[in-house]
Formats: structure tokens, C-alpha cells, sequence
């Protein structure tokens, strides 16, 4: 890419007019009942090939690690035993390239940096004002996943994640999850349907996206996770992060910790 592009250039703004009210709310309705919502086809056709592109020849940038961690991302209770939920390990391996390996005039970074954009998002999310980060690394990520990869099950730590499907396995790689299993500003961590969940006796719905799709999850108190890839297509996928308040950096272990923010 070597211009700079406008909004136009980079969604299907006839499909998803971004800037209308009644779409807005449309959009704030749906992830208000479902927790989730997915904008099929959101990005242009071209937008979506350029960024697939540059994906492709990042990849070998990509920072790759596995590591296992607690379905809440926290260290070791001593006070529980290994096998309670709080300390039960799943697995994690993935590659994610940071903001500072993406292209100043890639079209993710136009579409991160629009106002108008920025707008629908808070709007739709119920957040006045979305912020960039200040670090070099976190505003702008992408992931990948090959064959064998997996992102185990999780809440996150932030209140919403943006994310933009770029490529798709044909096999594997699904976007599963249960819905509002925890409540964590009440502090009821649902020991018991987290361990349901990982025994297998509960079933979680499975979220279907294609490539081009833009998906919101509210993902701080229903679990997720991304079953591994079961082919050699490479998962590849965009992670937009704002934050509510101006100025906030995250330090690099933070990130490379675990990506879920
Ligand atoms: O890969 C995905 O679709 C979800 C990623 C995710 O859950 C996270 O980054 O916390
Ligand atoms: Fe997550």
C-alpha cells in the first residue's frame, strides 16, 4: 500500500454504513443481546487482500511461543489444589505481530486511526472515547495460527475485543464460547461452571466468521477460546485494542504474556 487510504477504501460502507444512526444502533442492540457481533463483509474486497498480503510477508517477524495458563490468566493459587479451576492449565500457542511491524499505510492502520470508525466503535460499545495505546506494540496486532495451534480457553482482562478475520483454515480454528460464565466485578469466578466446561459436560455455542468479517466480543466474563487448526491454511487474524483512557502504555511482558489484554 503506498497511499493513504479513506474510510471508503477500506469497508463496504454500503453494507455497513458506519456513520447512520439507525445502523449504529442496530449494531449496539445486537452486542447488548448477544454479547457479539459480527459485521460479514465489513472490510472492501481490495482492503481485505492487501492486508492478507502483508500478513503473508510478516509472517516469519512473527513472535511464536506455547504456554500453558489458567482460564483467568492468573498465576498459581496456592490456596486451591492443581485440579481446581482456578489453577487448571490449558494450553496456548500462537504468533502475533506487533504494531511496530505494520505498514504505516496499511489499510488496518487506516481503518484503526479513522475518526469515523473510532466513533461507531464507542458508540456501539458504550464507551465515550477510544484511545490508542502509547507503546509501540499493542494498538495493532496480528495473529496467526498453524496447523496444530490453538488459543485455550479464557476471559479476558479488557471489556471488548475487536477483531478482523483475515484468513481461514478449513479445518479447526473455531471461535467457540459460553456466555457470561463469570461475573468478574461482582468477583464470582463460577469454579464450578469453569470445571464443568473444561470436563466437557457443558457444550459451547461455536461463533462462525469468514475472512473480511469485523467481530465485537464482550469477552471479559464469557469464556473463549480457538480450537486448534486442523489444516496447513495459516489462521490469521487482526486484533484492534483502544483504551478508555488516554496515554496508557502496556509493557512488553504484558503483551507477550498473553495476548488476550
Ligand atoms: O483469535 C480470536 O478469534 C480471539 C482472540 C482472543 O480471544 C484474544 O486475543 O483474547
Ligand atoms: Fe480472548
Amino acid at each position: 500500500m503506498s497511499e493513504k487510504q479513506s474510510l471508503a477504501d477500506i469497508v463496504d460502507l454500503d453494507r455497513h454504513p458506519l456513520g447512520d444512526p439507525d445502523y449504529v444502533q442496530r449494531c449496539a442492540d445486537q452486542l447488548n443481546a448477544a454479547g457479539v457481533l459480527v459485521l460479514d463483509g465489513f472490510m472492501d474486497h481490495d482492503a481485505i487482500s492487501a492486508i492478507r498480503d502483508e500478513a503473508i510477508a510478516k509472517q516469519d517477524q512473527a513472535y511464536f511461543c506455547a504456554q500453558t495458563h489458567s482460564v483467568y490468566l492468573t498465576p498459581e493459587d496456592p490456596t486451591f489444589d492443581a485440579d481446581h479451576a482456578a489453577n487448571r492449565q490449558v494450553m496456548s500457542s500462537k504468533g502475533c505481530i506487533c504494531d511496530d511491524v505494520i505498514d504505516t499505510h496499511s489499510p488496518l492502520r487506516g481503518l484503526y486511526d479513522d475518526t469515523g470508525f473510532r466513533s461507531f466503535v464507542g458508540e456501539v460499545v458504550g464507551q465515550d472515547a477510544l484511545h490508542p495505546y502509547a507503546d509501540p506494540l499493542s494498538s495493532i496486532n496480528i495473529h496467526y495460527a498453524k496447523h496444530g495451534q490453538e488459543l485455550g480457553w479464557h476471559f479476558d482482562n479488557s471489556s471488548f475485543a475487536i477483531t478482523l478475520l483475515i484468513q481461514k483454515p478449513p479445518a479447526g480454528s473455531d471461535f467457540e464460547y459460553l456466555r457470561d460464565l463469570r461475573d468478574a466485578d461482582a468477583g464470582e469466578m463460577n469454579y464450578a461452571g469453569v470445571s464443568a466446561l473444561l470436563d466437557g459436560e457443558t457444550q459451547p455455542q461455536v461463533l462462525s466468521m469468514e475472512p473480511g468479517a469485523l467481530v465485537l466480543f464482550r469477552g471479559r466474563n464469557s469464556i473463549h477460546r480457538v480450537t486448534p487448526n486442523q489444516s496447513d491454511v495459516t489462521r490469521m487474524l487482526a486484533v484492534l485494542a483502544y483504551n478508555s483512557e488516554p496515554g496508557v502504555e502496556l509493557s512488553v511482558n504484558a503483551r507477550m504474556a498473553f495476548y488476550g489484554g
